[in-house]
């Protein structure tokens, strides 16, 4: 039994447990923002535990199950979808757990569920991708469904077709593997075998691991007539981006980081028992390569560069910050 704490005005339970329960942890992405995470809970006194579930339901299902035994205080949920996790985590919520998800189409009474706002992540790159090619050209998309996020980037991009009638899909691919962005990078250079020059103009990547992919293969094939657009942002992904002759022009994002930070803060807020929303989604940046400076940035500089980019607001209390 853990014993209340006050943090300022604020009533905590002490010794805070926190489980991360991720779908996948793949990538850049998933690293910062597992950073953000800790980072987040440390600051405010707590422990987190992470579980990779691989890419297996089954397998995230039973460890929300796993730590609603061990009477965690806060489930994070990372990715998975509602027709495997329902269940647990209505477990988990009558227990008196406090969850808090990303990137997923839960709908529990509880559960607050956060987002990038894929539909304006997705809009975001493809409407610079249209406006570079002035409305006419070929496409290469990279995608993979199943994902909450993907398919909701896709609706999107459905849309995107109709809207710019004169813009072609000549090939679509992509899958989530433990070697995402290697994949990708062998996939794509076979696309560049099968288009010659002059028959592609652009890639759309709906996720940096296969943005990354897509432009190394694009790199060293030389094909510097085609540009790609992304979504997401990492400091591996800056690097890229800067780097000269880079393929990747454009992508759309928010910090993974502030994304962990801001679901742990809805978690304490929770336990705090104050009032969290059901959904929060958090404003996406588009970042052009043109806005970058010559020499290398990190997320954390991104800010002097992207108006606006940088820590959010969201979820702040006062007793957070040591000013109740
Ligand atoms: C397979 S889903 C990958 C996406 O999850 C996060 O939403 C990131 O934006 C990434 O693109």
């Amino acid at each position: 039994e853990t014993k209340p704490v006050s943090v300022s005005n604020a009533t905590l339970p002490k010794d805070i447990d926190v489980a991360l329960i991720m779908q996948m942890s793949i990538g850049t992405f998933s690293s910062q923002y597992i950073n953000g995470v800790t980072e987040q809970v440390e600051s405010f006194g707590g422990n987190v535990k992470v579980y990779n579930a691989d890419n297996d339901l089954s397998k995230m299902a039973s460890y929300v199950d796993t730590a609603t035994t061990q009477g965690v205080d806060v489930i994070l949920i990372d990715h998975g979808r509602a027709d495997a996790l329902k269940e647990p985590v209505q477990r988990a919520l009558d227990k008196g757990i406090k969850v808090v998800a990303f990137d997923n189409d839960l709908t529990n009474e509880g559960v607050t569920v956060i987002d990038q706002d894929d539909y304006s992540l997705a809009w975001r790159s493809l409407k610079a991708l249209a406006e570079d090619l002035d409305g006419e050209g070929n496409i290469v998309t990279i995608w993979v469904g199943g994902f909450t996020p993907m398919e909701r980037r896709h609706t999107i991009y459905d849309a995107f077709l109709k809207r710019y009638p004169g813009i072609t899909e000549v090939a679509k691919f992509g899958s989530a593997t433990n070697n995402t962005a290697l994949d990708t990078q062998s996939q794509m250079e076979a696309i560049l075998k099968k288009y010659p020059e002059g028959e592609i103009d652009a890639v759309f990547a709906m996720w940096d691991e296969f943005a990354k992919g897509a432009s190394r293969a694009i790199k060293q094939a030389g094909r510097d007539e085609i540009a790609v657009y992304g979504i997401d942002l990492s400091d591996e992904d800056l690097q890229l981006m800067q780097e000269d002759g880079s393929p990747w022009k454009v992508t759309a994002a928010t910090d993974p980081a502030e994304i962990g930070r801001i679901q742990v803060r809805y978690a304490y807020q929770k336990l705090a028992g104050e009032e969290t929303p059901s959904i929060h989604s958090v404003d996406p940046y588009l970042v052009d390569r043109d806005v970058l400076p010559d020499e290398k940035v990190t997320m954390d500089d991104l800010g002097q560069y992207v108006p606006n980019w940088g820590a959010s607001d969201a979820a702040w209390s006062d007793w957070m910050k040591g000013t109740d």
